[in-house]
Parts: structure tokens; C-alpha cells; sequence
């Protein structure tokens, strides 16, 4: 029992981490469509004891979809979401395509599940948008709204460290060949990056638009103020791409209008679902991207005042969350779960 499920980009690095979070979370269903490009057409994905055949996306895949859960890249999102959206289906989607759309829900369950009250499951007809924020905007703002429901944040500024699965399975195998081959004293293989990968890191790879800011950066600006329904709360990132396999990791510093101490901070996070405080200074135990990666919680620790700010009123913390697991394919399930309630 359950709704009728289809996975849309099911052969990439996202896509398989949808089928291992439904399998780890028991996700029910009746049906499940297993959907990529013509390219993947054909190939088995073994899943649940069956093996499912790719089919190729088309706008009739979604026939009797309830929820389509999409990590296909924003173009096929914007061709094919609307179609799945006319044939009932709910789709979840992992892009960037709709999420600045005002009509389109931008959730992250933890934090504003409300975004996405008026969307319900019940029956066919019911087609709607739901857009999964970019994984960055996700790993930040599970740390920083708990603190921000307490003291409100004002300002906050950023720095990501953020790990090769951001830019794809393929960007992942081309970390592991050019580490073997720097190690063996060969030229490194630069297809997806244009830069030295393996022992390096640089600016993210999103294109830099006209104010300085790369896409990636601009991303947790906006989106931060549509999660939070404030638009007054100020960002300011620098994203930096560096060979970690998995995980990002982010560097915060957050400004509020009420004071707020670390020990009450360390608690609050302590409580918040979805996080972890990984917070020893004795023996200089934080968060690491290795310790975060194939896990839902996101970690936090380096949980201090910011000493250049009077009154209680600034922190610094350090994060790290699996980019493809809450950053994307957990989220994503999550909002499919809160449909079932
Ligand atoms: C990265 N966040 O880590 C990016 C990739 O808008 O969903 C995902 C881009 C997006 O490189």
C-alpha cells in the first residue's frame, strides 16, 4: 500500500541515494517507476528484492504517479515537473528550477514544514510543486534556525567547504582518478573542474554573475529568506569547493538581535532534531564531512562567542552534513513523508 512513486535522474548519485533513504526509512508504496534519460534506458536497478527497469523520461511516465521525486539537473526539472504536476503527481524536486518561484513551496522539514501545509496527498488531480532547497542552504539553516527561533538572527556569514558529490557522481570519480594519479606522479585528468582537484581546493565552480557573488553564494542569500519569511535577515558566503568526497562542511558566524550565550546555544542545538553537537574542546573533537558522511543528522560544533561582538549578541559554529543525504535525497523524502501524515 501506499503511493505510486517514480524516480526521476534514478542512475545518479542522488538518484540512488532516493532508493537507499526510502529502503533505511521503510518509505510505503504500491508502485515505484524507475526513470532517467535515454541514455539509462533499459539498464536494472536491483531495489527491495526486484529488479526494476529503467524506462526512458517521458511526460507519460508520470500516469498514475502520486509523488515524483526528481534529481534529473533544472532543465529536465522545468520540462518535465510541469507535466508530472498535470498528471496529478507531486513532485519534489531537487533543482534549482522552481525554488525562487513564489508559488512553489521551498521546504526543509525541521524548519518550515507550514511552507507546505496547503499540499496534500488525497487522491488523483491534486498536482503540485515542492522544491528541496540547495544543500548548502539546507546543511546552514538546520544549525543556524534553532538559534534563530531563540535570539533571531540578523546577519549571518558564511564559508563552505563543500565536498565533490555537490558537483555529481562524476565530479566524485574524477577526485578519486586524480588523487591515484598525482600519487603516482601523473598529470591529474581535468574533465569536470578546470583546476587541480585532488590536494587543492578553489572557488566554487557555479558561474560568478555581475556582483562578485557566485551562483552557489547567491543561492544561500535568497534562499535563506524564503525559508525564513524574512526579508531583512542579511547573508554574505564565500563557497569554496574542496576534495572531501561526500560531506560539507561551513564555517558560520551569526549576528542577533537578542543575546544569546554558548551554553544556552549548546543546548538549544542539543534539543534541535536533525542535529548532533559534536563540541569536546578538551580533546579538540569537532565535526569532520568523513564522520557526517552516509548519516541524516547534521553536526555541529566550535560553538563559541564571537568575541568581537558586545553583549552576548554574536556566535560562531562549524557544521557538517552529508550533501547527498540531507542535502538533497533525505530532505527530499522527508517532505514526501510530511504528504502521508
Ligand atoms: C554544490 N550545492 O554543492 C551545489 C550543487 O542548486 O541544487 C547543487 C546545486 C543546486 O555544488
Amino acid at each position: 500500500d501506499g503511493p505510486a512513486l517514480a524516480v526521476v535522474g534514478v542512475t545518479g548519485a542522488v538518484g540512488q541515494e532516493f532508493l537507499r533513504v526510502l529502503s533505511d526509512r521503510d518509505f510505503p508504496y504500491r508502485s515505484i517507476r524507475m526513470l532517467a534519460s535515454h541514455r539509462s534506458a533499459g539498464r536494472l536497478i536491483p531495489f527491495e528484492g526486484r529488479d526494476y527497469v529503467v524506462e526512458e523520461l517521458r511526460p507519460e511516465s508520470f500516469d498514475g504517479v502520486d509523488i515524483a521525486l526528481f534529481s534529473a539537473g533544472g532543465s529536465i526539472s522545468k520540462e518535465m515537473g510541469p507535466a508530472a504536476v498535470e498528471r496529478g503527481a507531486i513532485v519534489v524536486d531537487n533543482s534549482s528550477a522552481f525554488r525562487m518561484d513564489p508559488e512553489v513551496p521551498l521546504v526543509i522539514p525541521e524548519v518550515n514544514p507550514d511552507a507546505m501545509a496547503h499540499i496534500r496527498l488525497n487522491g488523483r488531480s491534486n498536482g503540485a510543486l515542492i522544491a528541496n532547497p540547495n544543500c548548502s542552504t539546507i546543511i546552514c539553516l538546520m544549525a543556524a534556525t534553532p538559534l534563530h527561533r531563540h535570539a533571531k538572527v540578523m546577519r549571518m556569514v558564511v564559508s563552505t567547504y563543500q565536498a565533490a558529490s555537490g558537483a555529481g557522481a562524476a565530479a566524485m570519480e574524477e577526485l578519486e582518478l586524480q588523487t591515484r594519479e598525482v600519487l603516482d606522479g601523473k598529470q591529474p585528468t581535468c574533465k569536470i573542474f578546470k583546476k587541480q582537484y585532488a590536494f587543492n581546493l578553489f572557488s566554487h565552480n557555479a558561474p560568478v554573475l555581475s556582483n562578485g557573488y557566485n551562483e552557489e553564494e547567491m543561492k544561500m542569500v535568497k534562499e535563506t529568506r524564503k525559508i525564513w519569511n524574512d526579508m531583512d535577515v542579511k547573508v554574505t558566503a564565500t563557497c569554496i569547493r574542496v576534495p572531501v568526497m561526500r560531506a560539507h562542511a561551513e564555517s558560520m558566524n551569526l549576528q542577533f538581535e537578542n543575546p544569546l550565550d554558548e551554553d544556552t546555544a549548546r543546548q538549544i542545538l542539543n534539543g534541535a532534531p536533525g542535529v548532533v553537537v559534536i563540541d569536546d574542546r578538551t580533546s579538540n573533537d569537532f565535526p569532520t564531512p568523513l564522520e557526517v558522511s552516509n548519516k541524516d543528522d547534521v553536526a555541529v560544533g566550535r560553538i563559541r562567542q564571537d568575541l568581537s561582538q558586545d553583549g552576548n549578541l554574536g556566535l560562531d559554529i562549524f557544521v557538517c552534513g552529508d550533501q547527498i543525504r540531507k542535502g538533497a535525497a533525505l530532505n527530499a523524502i522527508q517532505i514526501a513523508e510530511k504528504l502521508l501524515q
